[in-house]
């Protein structure tokens, strides 16, 4: 084999494995809160959908957001007691508020209040849920 040969050969091998590599780490960068929806997340008895009630509030802000709570079937839950805490489980630190749900909006809707992002990266929250299906814990995964 000639050695312009041979260049062109790992030239075009590099350019693959390059190609591999950006398609890699595109692939590792999923959002669950990105223009694919609201945060939310399905567990045995409940669905939940966390939405801001205005625009996504920037980090270190704090602004009222509105938890949907349903059935996995769609029907709305209402008069559940919920218990809000969390963090950032790769920073090993929790919520740096103390978020707590201050009303029930009706239609399985409830406002959030104290919520505040203190940094980018991914957070958890866990809400605990008490309503007549039974009691069940749900994390919703966010990135900031
Ligand atoms: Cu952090």
């Amino acid at each position: 084999m000639k050695s312009v040969q041979r260049l062109a050969l790992v030239a075009g091998g590099l350019a693959v494995l390059a190609i591999v590599a950006f398609l890699g780490l595109r692939g590792g960068a999923d959002r669950p809160a990105g223009p694919a929806g609201p945060p939310a997340a399905t567990g045995a008895l409940y669905a939940v959908v966390l939405e801001p009630q205005q625009a996504m509030p920037a980090i270190g802000e704090m602004k009222d957001w509105v938890l949907t709570l349903r059935r996995p079937d769609g029907t709305a839950v209402d008069g559940a007691a919920i218990a809000i805490d969390g963090g950032m489980p790769a920073h090993r630190h929790g919520l740096p508020t103390r978020p707590q749900v201050t009303a029930d909006l009706g239609g399985g809707r409830y406002r959030v209040e104290g919520l505040k992002f203190s940094m980018g990266g991914r957070w958890e929250l866990r809400f605990d849920i008490s309503a007549a299906p039974g009691p069940e814990t749900v994390t919703v995964v966010l990135d900031m």
